[in-house]
């Protein structure tokens, strides 16, 4: 650790202005709190103004919020802090040389997750531009998740370069990654651990003098900016596997003719001190965000690391291993709806299909890397006619997604459940049936949503991931 930056710190003194780069689902609630916070005077959101996301400079500096979904208090805390004038949002990077903090927002996706290769490009610009503007003791905290070692490598070079100083000589560096989940920012932001890796003792301390006055349940876990890296990319990985293992069960269960969900709950049964079965829920896929692409970063991870290991890199990882059975779920869809309409002498050809639920996740809008997507594909590709319903997520001609779920069914061959929309519970199949005009309609459950005795009495052909107990039922006349 240089000696230099402790002082430089001394004589910049505390932090009171905090840059926040990247006015997005991260950037946002956190902008809002730091703003909030009676610690800081000022917040500047830096805010590229490009065609698809500029339009939220002028929204948040009318104190309205850009995000869509519910989040509670944000409203409120974007109408409080722009009143109080203690936030601001501005496409002009130069304020940053007025920012005693800057932290780093923007996504990190992957150009081509199978082959390792992230873009980073939106993340290398923001780093250029706070590097041009940033001043002497500038604490630069990297939030975004990133491949373990981009820190100490990519983000520590670009800002030396375009600033002319040195990491912890002249300015600090810390990764301190989000945690956040939609529909709950504010409230993770607040209570959740936050983890904190400064590349040096200096470079921490400051880092924890910025996200210290945010915490109100959580504590602050300090440790290495590479181990707070490996941290966020693993515990996503570690979530990965575990649905992974649930789904690899559930196709077991369909194997043998048992129900996985009988034998999740024996599972379950174990438990006591020291004894953990987290068995999470077998599923028509993964999708999202962050299960999507962090075991890709965790694994390149080791890949760019030029150390020699025991490490089994992407071919024999057990991480990539668990993604390769979550995005081979949507595939069993497809493999469970042939079947069920084999049981009726039918095929995709000219089938009329019903995706029920597009959102990656229940009763929320959020349609990033939609599981249903790849199923959609395979139909398509099969002759099938495929209609789309979703209660939150906007209507889409090109995919033919509607709001209007008996127009979607009508007609429908098969009906497929993607997502664990609470509306979708209490589908009463002699309704459904009727809709769908046919007297053996086929039923996918791809989230346990739906009962199997009351639609197998109703005629229909059932299908459901892990219900090896029901898929060969006899067809009820
Ligand atoms: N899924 C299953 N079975 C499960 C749980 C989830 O198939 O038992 C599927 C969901 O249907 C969805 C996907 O996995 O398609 C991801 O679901 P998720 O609940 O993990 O939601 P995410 O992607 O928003 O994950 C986030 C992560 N949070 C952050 O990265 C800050 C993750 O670390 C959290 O554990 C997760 O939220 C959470 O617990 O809500």
């Amino acid at each position: 650790m240089g000696k230099r930056l402790p002082r430089v710190l001394l004589k910049r003194g505390p932090i009171r202005s905090i840059g926040v780069v990247g006015m997005g689902y991260v950037g946002i609630p956190s902008a809002m709190l730091f703003a909030d916070a009676n610690a800081f005077e000022f917040v500047w959101g830096f805010q590229r103004n490009s065609g698809t996301s500029g339009y939220k400079i002028d929204m948040l500096n009318r104190g309205e919020n850009p995000l869509k979904g519910e989040e509670p208090g944000l409203d409120a805390l974007i109408r409080k802090v722009t009143d109080a004038k203690k936030f601001k949002c501005t496409a002009d990077y130069s304020k940053i040389a007025s920012c005693d903090a800057v932290t780093v927002t923007i996504q990190t996706p992957f150009a081509d997750a199978k082959r390792l290769e992230p873009n980073f490009e939106p993340l290398v610009a923001g780093l250029n531009e706070i590097g041009t503007h940033m001043t002497e003791g500038t604490l630069v905290s990297l939030e975004s998740t990133v491949t373990p070692g981009t820190t100490m490598g990519l983000a520590r070079q670009t800002l030396e370069e375009a600033s002319g100083m040195v990491a912890g000589e002249d300015f600090a560096l810390a990764h301190a990654p989000e945690r956040v989940m939609v529909g709950r920012l504010i409230r993770n932001l607040q209570e959740y651990d936050r983890i904190v890796g400064g590349i040096d003792a200096a470079s921490m301390q400051r880092a924890v003098e910025l996200y210290n006055p945010l915490l109100t349940l959580g504590a602050i876990i300090e440790m290495s900016a590479t181990e707070a890296e490996v941290t966020k990319t693993a515990e996503n990985a570690f979530r990965d596997l575990q649905i992974a293992a649930a789904n690899e069960l559930a196709l077991y269960c369909e194997a043998i003719g048992v129900n996985v969900y009988t034998v999740r709950s024996g599972i379950a049964s174990l438990k006591g001190e020291g004894i953990t079965r987290a068995v999470l829920f077998p599923g028509a896929g993964v999708g999202g965000h962050c299960l999507t692409k962090d075991t890709y970063h965790l694994v390149r991870g080791a890949a760019i690391s030029g150390r020699a290991s025991d490490y089994p890199l992407i071919d024999n990882s057990l991480f990539v291993r668990a993604r390769t059975v979550n995005d081979f779920m949507p595939t069993h869809m497809y493999h469970l709806t042939v079947a069920g309409l084999a049981r009726v002498r039918k095929t995709l050809h000219n089938a009329r299909i019903a995706v029920l639920g597009w959102a990656f996740i229940p009763n929320s809008d959020d349609a990033r890397n939609p599981p249903s997507a790849a199923f959609r594909d395979l139909l398509v590709k099969s002759g099938a006619r495929v209609m789309v319903h979703d209660p939150y997520v906007r209507v889409d001609a090109a995919i033919n997604l509607s709001h209007d779920l008996e127009d979607v069914m009508s007609g429908a061959d098969a009906i497929a459940l993607f997502t664990g929309h609470d509306a979708y519970r209490s589908l009463d199949a002699s309704e459904v049936k009727k809709e769908t005009g046919h007297p053996h309609p086929v039923a996918v459950d791809g989230r346990n949503v739906i009962d199997p005795d009351r639609f197998i009495q109703s005629g229909f052909i059932y299908k459901g991931i892990g219900r090896g107990d029901k898929n060969d039922h006899p067809v009820m006349h």
